[in-house]
């Protein structure tokens, strides 16, 4: 590849016609994987996979993980094959309101032909469409990323994708608003599908290397009133042992949010309701201990107190 087209692919990632990433009141880490252990973020679900591995990377373009010692990659030893197509899942623990997925990650490919791509899929896995074309697809109140590839990115076959050469680790961020109107919320898991395809021209290069994944949400925090008294939601009982129910006045019949954060701030559940005056939390999974509760509505009405789980 000419040293000039190598440039300008790197300037095409760095740029995004969806701007920077939105921080908002602040943005709190909600779940990693950085593949020094299992995580259930992370799940193989292409059968035929001939390609990722989770190891300790053993070729020179790749040289070590971001976070040692193990990464998820293209092949540990070998170039990638030609005319390959596998694929990972990522599945996030919950859908939250707003959502930041970030990954750091290198790639050596054929330039506009072989490369990875992301695709996401919001009924568990049923449907499935590039993430960078969200706006168009899905249209979530904001969308942002930060080096991404764009609709112009185009590997074989007219998908889009990262390709070509990045040496250096990139830091890529995908966020997702969903907050107002909060009946479009998306009501699944969100399922993330990372790709790598090559074409049937052979090639000696490394391929896809990441690391250092991590979900993150923004505190949206934006022109929130209070219900009208502590007093206007009811939870009973609690402390609760299987179900609490929430009861609140909802006189516009608006949809409303439940979220439910651990002693250190770590969100745990996130409910949506349409038009209802009472919310009943299943206790689940959920260990006992001391949570707190933010209870937010459509029009941004929120109430929030601490829920013990015995
Ligand atoms: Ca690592």
């Amino acid at each position: 590849m000419k040293p000039l087209k190598f440039l300008f692919l790197i300037v095409l990632f760095s740029q995004s016609t969806y701007g920077q990433i939105h921080p908002f009141k602040g943005i709190y880490d909600q779940d990693s994987c950085n593949f020094s252990s299992a995580s259930p973020l992370i799940r193989f679900t292409d059968s035929l996979n001939t390609l990722w591995q989770i190891g300790e990377p053993r070729k020179s373009f790749f040289g070590t993980a971001h976070s040692l010692p193990y990464a998820i990659m293209t092949d540990s030893i070998n170039s990638y094959p030609n005319a390959t197509h596998s694929y990972f899942d990522m599945v996030l623990p919950k859908w939250y309101p707003n959502v930041i997925v970030s990954f750091k990650h290198k790639f050596q490919t054929d330039s506009l032909k072989d490369g990875g791509y992301i695709e996401v899929s919001y009924d568990s896995g049923r449907n499935w469409n590039n993430v960078i074309d969200e706006k168009k697809v899905h249209n979530p109140m904001m969308f942002f990323v930060e080096n991404m590839y764009q609709q112009k990115d185009s590997l074989s076959g007219g998908l889009y994708g990262f390709s070509g050469t990045q040496e250096n680790w990139i830091y890529s961020r995908i966020q997702w608003v969903w907050l107002v109107p909060l009946f479009i919320h998306p009501p699944n898991p969100l399922y993330l599908r990372f790709h790598f395809i090559s074409d049937s021209m052979p090639s000696e290069k490394s391929g896809w290397i990441m690391d250092d994944f991590m979900v993150s949400i923004a505190d949206m925090g934006t022109g929130i009133s209070a219900l009208k008294k502590g007093h206007d939601v009811r939870v009973f009982p609690n402390p609760m042992v299987t179900e609490a129910t929430f009861v609140f006045p909802n006189l516009k019949k608006e949809a409303f949010l439940l979220h439910l954060y651990t002693s250190k701030g770590q969100l745990v559940n996130t409910q949506h309701h349409y038009h209802a005056d009472k919310i009943i939390l299943e206790r689940g999974e959920l260990v006992a201990g001391l949570y707190s509760y933010l209870i937010q509505s459509e029009s941004g009405l929120q109430a929030r107190g601490s829920l013990s789980i015995q």
